[in-house]
């Protein structure tokens, strides 16, 4: 089987006028400042983030390819373009559940999200392949070659000044302000492997109760409240494929 590298789990909120002193007393250590930009790639057909997989290159970082810890077949898109055939990716739901306990998106709190972060150009470029379902040529062995020859344009892209804190059990909370007039705040637990992944989901949601947000809604993230702004027909796009949801008052952290 394919190795799949950490997981990040992870569980947006709103934070307060007392989240911080909250953390502190939490004993939460506050990190690093920063501020980094960040630019999104899809086709021009969105197959990308149709799928749920989300190209990026940040400032400082490099790229990085967050996805489903098992890709999903997209409906529609041949597995077999250019002539060239590709195992049939397992069915998402199947794999998912034998490989990561608590996995399948239907078994997750609505306030949590968990996804893989690729960082090796390899296995992005793979991962970019199977999914556009294209054959890898051997010189796209660097993101940036992939990125040219998939066709792949930005669609979003947006400055984002972050405090971070770190808390024991390798918990992070980042409180983000995009420069787009968006702040929002993130608990997330790094999985190193899918058996972490159960243990990673209980930290995440402990500390949101121990930060008060018990029973508070899921809030959208900062490419959500981009795209609705600046990509309405990409961001009704992704809401009709059941990739982004409409905010919903009735959501609740169950
Ligand atoms: C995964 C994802 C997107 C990519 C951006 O991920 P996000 O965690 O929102 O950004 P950021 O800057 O905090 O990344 P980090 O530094 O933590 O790696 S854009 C949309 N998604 C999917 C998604 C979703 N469906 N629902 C929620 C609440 N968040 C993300």
């Amino acid at each position: 089987t394919m190795p799949l590298g950490s997981i990040e789990v992870e569980s947006k909120f709103v934070a307060g006028p007392d989240t911080e002193a909250k953390l502190a007393a939490l004993g939460a250590a506050p990190a690093s400042n920063s501020s980094f930009s960040d630019c999104y790639y899809d086709t021009p057909d969105l197959r990308l983030t149709l799928a749920d997989h989300w190209l990026r290159l940040r400032q400082g970082a490099g790229w990085e390819l967050k996805c489903p810890p098992m890709p999903r077949p997209v409906p529609g898109v041949s597995s077999h373009l250019l002539g060239t055939t590709f195992p049939e990716l397992p069915a998402w739901g199947t794999v998912a559940s034998n490989h990561i306990p608590g996995a399948r998106s239907q078994e997750l709190p609505a306030t949590a999200t968990m996804y893989q972060e690729l960082t090796s150009p390899q296995a992005i470029v793979d991962r970019l392949c199977k999914v556009v379902g294209v054959a890898p040529l051997p010189s796209w062995d660097q993101v940036p070659a992939a990125v040219a020859g998939l066709d792949l344009k930005e669609f979003a892209s947006f400055v984002t000044q972050r405090r971070s804190y770190r808390l024991a059990g390798g918990l992070r909370v980042d409180l983000d302000e995009a420069n787009f007039d968006y702040t929002v705040a993130e608990v997330e637990a790094l999985a190193e492997t899918p058996e972490d992944v159960p243990a990673a989901l209980e930290a995440v949601m402990q500390l949101r109760q121990a930060l008060g947000l018990e029973g508070t809604a899921g809030v959208p993230g900062k490419m959500s409240v981009y795209l609705q702004r600046h990509r309405p027909s990409h961001y009704q796009a992704l809401l009709r494929a059941g990739v982004l949801h409409d905010p919903s008052p009735t959501l609740n952290s169950t």
